[in-house]
């Protein structure tokens, strides 16, 4: 039996992706537009928790102020009247070929001055629906051609641009937090700030860097080859995991945006383990909403829409019920101790201990029988094939 969603669960939902019509670069929509009211609806229905939207989603683009007013309106009014919490907003600066180039590292710098006033703006909405989070996905931020490019002046930009946005954020004292999404190709053959930790070391260099984090989508990081755990484990330990894109991707491939745990399902496994029940040893914990970031297949109809949204959730679940069961294991607690995971933790210089102390112990180098110790068998595979029966319901 799979549990239901409750609210505590705090699933969400990009509009954009029940509304997905499933155009390709090969093949035309195969579905009608959808009402972003009924997707409400049908989200809320499905027990969703949250949604989040890019500003064109709801209003499309270059409407005038009395239609962006009456579509906010509406939309604001069908959340409240279903529950449903608006907890992110972010920026299409992508889809209008104005952004060809990009948004905040376009070369054509009236381009940047135009995407800074739409993300402005954007702030402006999302301070006033009460939303806590606003992600910047910088799709169109990079390059087919290396030579096209000035890389550095690009990165000057966009820490510009970053900045800019933080800081007015900042000054308004708005409660909102930015977190970008990092994505290693597609649509430009290669995008700035590929992955988790390439944004990283590029927060740590912004004048507002506090109130900036990440994002890090499931796909995009194995769309690079990446361990996605590992990359929001490195996240949350460096205090930058602000929000999340679950989803699922096979292998080094263009992004599949597939529903969560229908890609690699182990490694969705260790995700949820990380997300629900922490680092082994204890740290910081991840108390955002579990946001799906996903696109129904083209084949699939409004009904397979529909159930796609429900298997996110169930399979989030599932995986949740999973993992609380493989940590409370005490076959697994022992082969966890068995294999050092507590013994990690442990400071490698004793308290107090200085390098002198450290170069004067001669049981750990001159003494140290580094063939002995060599033969040390951790017991991972055990460990895994543990997790393994634990996922696949054998335990
Ligand atoms: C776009 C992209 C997603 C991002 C969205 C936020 S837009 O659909 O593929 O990964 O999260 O801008
Ligand atoms: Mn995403
Ligand atoms: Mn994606």
């Amino acid at each position: 039996m799979v549990a239901a969603p409750t609210p505590e669960d705090r699933f969400s939902f990009g509009l954009w992706t029940v509304s997905w019509r499933a155009r390709d670069p090969f093949g035309d929509p195969t579905r009608a537009p959808l009402d972003p009211i009924e997707a409400i609806e049908r989200l809320a229905e499905a027990g969703a928790w949250g949604v989040t939207f890019h500003d064109d989603d709801l209003i499309p683009f270059g409407s005038d102020a009395a239609t962006r007013d009456r579509l906010i309106a509406g939309f604001r009014d069908a959340c409240a009247q279903h529950n449903i919490t608006i907890e992110m907003v972010t920026t299409n600066l992508f889809t209008h070929p104005v952004f060809k180039d990009g948004g905040l590292t376009s070369n054509d710098r009236s381009v940047r001055r135009f995407a800074l006033r739409k993300v402005l703006r954007n702030v402006e909405l999302t301070a006033d629906l009460g939303a806590r989070t606003f992600v910047m996905w910088g799709g169109r931020e990079g390059s087919e051609y290396d030579g096209s490019k000035d890389i550095a002046a690009a990165l000057d930009r966009y820490r510009e641009g970053v900045d800019t946005i933080a800081g007015y954020i900042t000054d308004k004292g708005y409660d909102i937090k930015i977190a970008l999404e990092p994505k290693p190709n597609e649509p430009r053959g290669d995008i700035l700030l590929p992955t988790v930790g390439h944004a990283l070391g590029f927060i740590a260099t912004l004048e507002h860097g506090d109130i900036v984090g990440l994002n890090p989508e499931v796909g995009h990081e194995q769309m690079a080859g990446l361990n996605y755990t590992h990359g929001i484990a490195q996240a949350l330990w460096s205090g930058k995991l602000f929000h999340l894109d679950l989803n699922g991707q096979r292998s080094i491939k263009y992004d599949q945006d597939l529903v969560f745990g229908h890609g690699d399902l182990l490694s969705a496994f260790f995700t949820v383990d990380l997300l629900e029940n922490g680092f082994p040893n204890g740290g910081p914990r991840y108390t955002g909403p579990r946001h799906f970031d996903y696109k129904p297949s083209r084949t699939e109809g409004y009904d397979g829409v529909w159930a796609s949204v429900r298997a996110n959730m169930a399979t989030y679940l599932l995986l949740k019920e999973r993992t609380l069961a493989f940590r409370a294991d005490p076959e697994v607690q022992q082969a966890m101790a068995a294999s050092g995971i507590a013994e990690l933790a442990k400071p490698t210089l004793s308290q107090g201990e200085s390098v002198a102390d450290l170069l004067a112990d001669r049981s750990a180098f001159e003494d140290f029988d580094a063939d002995k110790v060599g033969e040390h068998s951790y017991g991972f595979v055990y460990l895994n094939q543990l997790a393994v029966e634990h996922a696949l319901g054998g335990r």
